[in-house]
């Protein structure tokens, strides 16, 4: 039971194929007092569904456009579990068309959005959860894309906004550190959600995956899990700033 007795928030559960929720799962099992937010009123009945098949779940709303939807979110985790020891941040955004066409044509609006709710959100979440953790050793963990680094094409804006988002990994672990609190990440190999499956010829990508990857196969939700338990655990308690690759090994190809 690596999270006894620790509590922890999840963000970014859509559906049961959410690389969250099966973050938030693996965690519960081993031990965590878990809540979920959900992005709004569609999805609320989905996050209840699933928060009904862990043990004693906490479900809240929030946007994190609303900077007020934040703030209520870490006053009920105040005053429900007292204290936080974990965040997770499984998040992202960006306008359909922009990715599609090229990245030279993104738009101003599209740029801000995909900025705002990938990355921005991260800092926003961590400035509240901090004073939550204090004595703690909080770990925040997010989830971010190869993409960030090196180009894939069609991840176009979501690129420059996974860039930003790894940055932001390093910065808040910088200023978060001297409080005891670490900041990580893990850069997922493509897993079929309902992020990725939109995605025209995302079969093709992940055959390319498989082909390529050291292992020579695609990963799964519950690698993911696995990797994030260690990341929130006190396993990982000299871990922060890390981008921790859980993708087969595929990042370290050069053909
Ligand atoms: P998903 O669609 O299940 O999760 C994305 C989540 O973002 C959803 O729960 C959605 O509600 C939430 N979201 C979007 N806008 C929001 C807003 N304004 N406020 C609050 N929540 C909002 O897909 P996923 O693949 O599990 O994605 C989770 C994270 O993993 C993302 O950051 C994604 O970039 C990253 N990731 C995914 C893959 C993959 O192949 N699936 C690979 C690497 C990284
Ligand atoms: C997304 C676009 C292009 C290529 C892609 C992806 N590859 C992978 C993804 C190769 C793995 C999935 N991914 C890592 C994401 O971060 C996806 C983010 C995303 C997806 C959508 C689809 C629906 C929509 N907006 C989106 N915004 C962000 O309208």
């Amino acid at each position: 039971m690596l999270l006894n007795g620790k509590a922890g928030v999840v963000f970014g559960v859509a559906n049961k194929r959410s690389l969250a929720w099966a973050i938030a799962r693996r965690a519960n099992e081993e031990g965590a007092r878990i809540a979920l937010t959900y992005q709004g009123e569609r999805l609320e009945e989905n996050a209840r569904k699933l928060a009904a098949t862990i043990k004693d779940p906490l479900v809240l709303p929030c946007d994190v456009n609303k900077d007020d939807e934040i703030a209520a979110v870490f006053a009920s985790l105040s005053e429900e579990f007292g204290g936080l020891d974990f965040v997770v941040h499984g998040i992202a955004f960006a306008l359909k068309e922009e990715l599609e066409g090229q990245y030279l044509n993104t738009s101003r609006e599209g740029y801000r959005v995909a900025q705002e709710v990938s990355s921005y959100s991260l800092a926003a979440i961590a400035r509240h959860a901090a004073p939550l953790m204090e004595g703690r050793n909080g770990s925040i963990l997010t989830l971010t894309y190869l993409g960030g680094e090196r180009v894939i094409p069609h991840y176009n804006v979501m690129g420059v906004a996974k860039a930003s988002l790894d940055m932001s990994v390093r910065y808040l672990a910088w200023d978060l550190g001297e409080r005891s609190i670490r900041v990580n990440a893990i850069s997922a190999g493509p897993v079929k959600t309902l992020a990725s499956a939109g995605i025209g010829g995302f079969s093709k990508i992940l055959d390319h995956m498989r082909n390529r990857a050291p292992l020579r196969r695609n990963v799964d939700q519950e690698e993911v899990a696995d990797a994030a338990l260690f990341l929130l655990s006190d396993l990982a308690r000299g871990v922060t700033g890390e981008i921790l690759h859980v993708d087969c090994g595929y990042h370290i190809m050069g053909m």
